[in-house]
C-alpha cells in the first residue's frame, strides 16, 4: 500500500541531489576541525542566522540540550511554553544534563509574551530556584505550527536582557516561520542569544540540526557536544546534504503551508472535525476529531488501516504535518479517507442505537 504519511516533516527522505552530494562529499576528521563540508555548513548556518558561529549537531534535541547547558547553572529554572518540545519530548534533558527545572507557562496559540514571562521570573528568595533562561519555540509545534510575531520576540528579548537573562529559540522550524512572515531567518533570530534549527524536518535533509550563537558560546558548545557523544568524524557526508537543504529547501516551504491551509479549510467544513483554519500559518495543524464519536488514537488506527498516517497527540486531537514528500493530491486523498472514516463510525453508531 502506498502510504500517505502526515505524521511529521521528520519523515522526509533526501532528494536525489542530496544523495549525490553525500556520495561526492569532501570529508575529513571533524573532531580535528578538518571536515571541509562540515566547516562550510557551519559557516553558511552562521551567515544565514546572522550569528558569529554555528555548530552541526546530530539532532534538534542535542542542539537544545547544549543551548540550555550553555546559558544556565544547575538548580535554575527555564521558562518555556507548556507545549514546548524541550519540556515534553526531550526526556527531561534539561534536568539530566543541565540540572534545571522547567517553568512551563500556558499561552494562547503557544506564543508567550514578555508580560507573561516577566510574571513567572523568580525574584531572589531563600525558597525559589532562580530563573536561568527563557526559551521560545518558533514555530510552536504542538500549538499547531504557530509563528512568533517579530515584535513579540523583540519585546521578550529586550525584557530578558534588561534583567540579565538569555533567550534561546528552539527554531526547529524557524524557516517555516520565515516563509510565513516573508522575512529572512536572520531577522527573526536577531534578538535571541542562541537558536537551534533542524535540517532534517521541512528542509528535507536526512540528519542534523544547527546551533548558532556567539563564537564563544559555540566554542563551549563543541565541548558539550563531545560530552554527549555527538562529535562525529567524517560527518561531511551528512553536512553535504544539509548544505543543499539549507540553500534550496527554504524557497519551497510555502508550498507545504499552502497544502496545510487547504487541508485545514476542507476539514473545517467536514462534519466531525474541528480546526480553526485561519490559525493554520505553517505546515502543522492540530485537529479535534472527537466529533466523529471516536477517540483520536482509534481514529488514527482506522486511518492507518486505509493507508493514511497521522499521530494522535491526546485523546481528542490528531496532528497533521505537510511536507515535501506529500503531494496536494495525496492531501486530497487523506481528506477523503478522513471523511470516510468519520462517516463509517457515525453509521456504526446509528446502527448500535
Ligand atoms: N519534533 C518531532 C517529535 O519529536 C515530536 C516532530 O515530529 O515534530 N524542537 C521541536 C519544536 C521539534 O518539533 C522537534 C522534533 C525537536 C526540537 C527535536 O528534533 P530531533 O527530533 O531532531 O531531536
Amino acid at each position: 500500500m502506498n502510504l500517505i504519511d502526515l505524521r511529521s516533516d521528520t519523515i522526509t527522505r533526501p532528494t536525489p541531489e542530496m544523495r549525490r552530494a553525500m556520495a561526492d562529499a569532501e570529508v575529513g576528521d571533524d573532531v580535528y576541525g578538518e571536515d571541509p563540508s562540515v566547516n562550510r555548513l557551519e559557516q553558511r548556518a552562521a551567515e544565514t542566522t546572522g550569528k558569529e558561529a554555528a555548530l552541526f549537531v546530530a539532532s534538534g534535541t542535542m542542539g537544545n540540550t547544549i543551548a540550555i547547558k550553555l546559558h544556565t547553572e544547575h538548580g535554575q529554572e527555564v521558562v518555556c511554553e507548556s507545549r514546548a518540545h524541550i519540556f515534553n519530548f526531550e526526556l527531561a534533558m534539561m534536568g539530566w544534563f543541565a540540572g534545571c527545572l522547567a517553568r512551563p507557562l500556558q499561552a494562547e496559540d503557544g506564543i508567550l509574551t514578555w508580560a507573561q514571562i516577566r510574571a513567572a521570573i523568580r525574584p531572589q528568595s531563600p525558597h525559589w530556584a532562580p530563573t536561568g533562561l527563557v526559551e521560545i519555540e518558533n514555530t510552536n509545534n504542538l500549538a499547531g505550527g504557530t509563528v512568533y510575531p517579530l515584535d513579540v520576540i523583540r519585546e521578550i528579548c529586550d525584557g530578558a536582557h534588561e534583567i540579565g537573562l538569555k533567550v534561546h529559540m528552539d527554531g526547529a522550524r524557524v524557516f517555516n516561520a520565515a516563509a510565513a512572515l516573508g522575512v529572512p531567518v536572520s531577522e527573526i533570530v536577531a534578538p535571541v542569544d542562541t537558536v537551534t534549527f533542524c535540517l532534517s524536518k521541512g528542509l528535507g535533509a536526512p540528519v542534523g540540526s544547527m546551533l548558532a550563537g556567539t563564537a564563544e558560546q559555540i566554542a563551549r558548545a563543541r565541548h558539550y557536544r563531545k560530552r554527549l557523544g555527538g562529535a562525529m568524524r567524517q560527518a561531511g557526508v551528512l553536512a553535504a546534504a544539509g548544505l543543499i537543504a539549507l540553500e534550496q529547501s527554504p524557497a519551497r516551504l510555502s508550498e507545504d503551508h499552502d497544502k496545510a491551509r487547504f487541508m485545514a479549510e476542507s476539514l473545517s467544513k467536514l462534519p466531525g472535525f474541528q480546526v480553526d483554519a485561519a490559525r493554520v500559518q505553517t505546515n502543522i495543524m492540530i485537529v479535534d476529531v472527537s466529533g466523529t464519536g471516536i477517540g483520536a488514537r482509534e481514529f488514527s488506527r482506522l486511518l492507518k488501516e486505509r493507508g493514511v498516517l497521522m499521530n494522535a497527540v491526546n485523546d481528542r486531537q490528531v496532528r497533521i504535518v505537510t511536507h515535501c514528500d506529500v503531494t496536494r493530491e495525496q492531501c486530497e486523498m487523506a481528506l477523503f479517507t478522513m471523511a470516510e472514516v468519520a462517516a463509517e463510525t457515525q453509521r456504526a453508531q446509528v446502527a448500535v442505537r
